[in-house]
């Protein structure tokens, strides 16, 4: 018997949540909606958190991709225009290829129903067999994100796999 399912990292993005002041809302939810089968096939194999920090979001992130070989990595948080909102600048350093389009179903569906999703700053990308993608920080920004490309991440995977 071989497990050939999707396996998905939830890496929270916060330097709040890290530290232990608030609670981790997004990430909790987004394995959530995992489990419950909102990619088919696919399986949460690892969570984390990390500050607003760049050198700490790559380590992690070079680790699920060269050592855990996850399929799918799904960040929340730091995608904004705050002073420490680093997250696409870590992703950009660590992916291979962009993927332009993810981040465009993101913000043109987003668009739609909240004019702050021009403040988030998407960056999909691949690297080697690893697909990620940024999701916002918040609960509702990071549920409504993961929706709108959930369709398409499948023949994604498939096609980097
Ligand atoms: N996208 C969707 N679909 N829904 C939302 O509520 N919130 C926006 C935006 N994208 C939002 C969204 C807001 S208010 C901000 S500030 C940015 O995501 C950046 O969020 P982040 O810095 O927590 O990643
Ligand atoms: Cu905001």
């Amino acid at each position: 018997f071989v497990d050939d399912r999707i396996t998905v990292g939830i890496l929270t993005i916060s330097d709040r949540c890290s530290s232990g002041e608030a609670t981790d809302f997004s990430g909790q939810n987004l394995a959530q909606l995992i489990e419950e089968g909102i990619i088919p096939n696919a399986k949460l194999a690892a969570s984390g958190c990390v500050a607003d920090d760049q050198r700490n979001i790559i380590e992690a992130l070079e680790h699920w991709c060269d050592h855990l070989r996850l399929n799918l990595i799904l960040t929340t948080g730091g995608t904004g225009v705050a002073p420490r909102d680093v997250t696409p600048e870590a992703v950009r350093a660590v992916i291979q290829k962009e993927v332009t389009g993810l981040s465009f179903l993101m913000t043109s569906s987003s668009l739609k129903s909240t004019q702050f999703a021009a403040l988030s700053r998407p960056v999909c990308g691949i690297r080697d067999t690893s697909l990620i993608v940024t999701l916002p920080g918040s609960q509702k920004g990071s549920e409504e994100c993961l929706r709108f490309v959930a369709s398409v991440l499948p023949h994604a995977l498939d096609l980097i796999s």
